[in-house]
C-alpha cells in the first residue's frame, strides 16, 4: 500500500555501469523533493525482472518510470509494453556508436506504445520531465519547478554580465 514516502518515480537502468550517467536524474528529483527509487534490470539479461518492475509500478504508487540503457536499448520499450504509466527513455552513450544506437532503439517505438525519449545522456531532463508530469496534480511541486526555472534564468543573466566584464 503506497504511503506519503512511497516512490513516485521509478528509475530503471540496464546496468550498474549506467549509474554515473543516470545520477543527474536522481539529483534533479532529490532537489525537487520527489521520492524515487532505483533499479538495475536489463531487457536482455533479466527480462522477467524488468517486466515485473513495470507491471508492479502502478500498485506501488509510482506515477512515472525513467528507463536508461545503452547499446541495443530495449529497456524503455519493454517497460512501456507492460504498463500504462508514462515511461521516459534515456539513451545512454556507450560503445562504438556513442549512443546513437540507444537513441534509435529507445525513440523508435511502434504506434500504440509511446516512450518519451530525452537526449542521449539526458538524465537530468528525464528527472525534470518526470517532476513536471507529477506537478500537474501537485501545486507545491509546480512552484518548486518554477523557482528552479527562475534560478536558471538568473544564472544566464549573470553570465551575460560576466562575459561583458571580460569573461573567465
Ligand atoms: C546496456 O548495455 C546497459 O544499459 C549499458 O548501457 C550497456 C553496457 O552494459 P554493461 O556491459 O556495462 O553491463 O544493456
Amino acid at each position: 500500500m503506497p504511503d506519503a514516502s512511497s516512490p513516485l518515480v521509478a528509475i530503471v537502468m540496464g546496468s550498474e555501469s549506467d549509474l554515473p550517467k543516470v545520477t543527474p536524474a536522481m539529483e534533479a528529483l532529490k532537489r525537487l523533493g520527489v521520492p524515487h527509487d532505483v533499479h538495475v534490470a536489463s531487457a536482455h539479461r533479466t527480462p522477467e525482472r524488468a517486466i515485473e518492475i513495470a507491471a508492479q509500478a502502478r500498485d506501488r504508487g509510482v506515477r512515472v518510470i525513467i528507463a536508461a540503457a545503452g547499446g541495443a536499448a530495449h529497456l524503455a520499450g519493454i517497460l512501456a509494453a507492460h504498463t500504462t504509466l508514462p515511461v521516459i527513455g534515456v539513451p545512454i552513450s556507450s560503445g562504438a556508436l556513442g549512443g546513437l544506437d540507444a537513441l534509435l532503439s529507445t525513440v523508435q517505438m511502434p504506434s500504440g506504445v509511446p516512450v518519451a525519449t530525452v537526449a542521449i545522456d539526458g538524465a537530468r531532463n528525464a528527472g525534470l520531465l518526470a517532476a513536471q508530469i507529477i506537478a500537474i496534480g501537485d501545486p507545491a511541486l509546480a512552484a518548486r519547478l518554477a523557482e528552479l526555472r527562475r534560478e536558471m534564468a538568473a544564472r544566464v543573466i549573470e553570465s551575460e554580465a560576466h562575459v561583458r566584464r571580460g569573461g573567465p
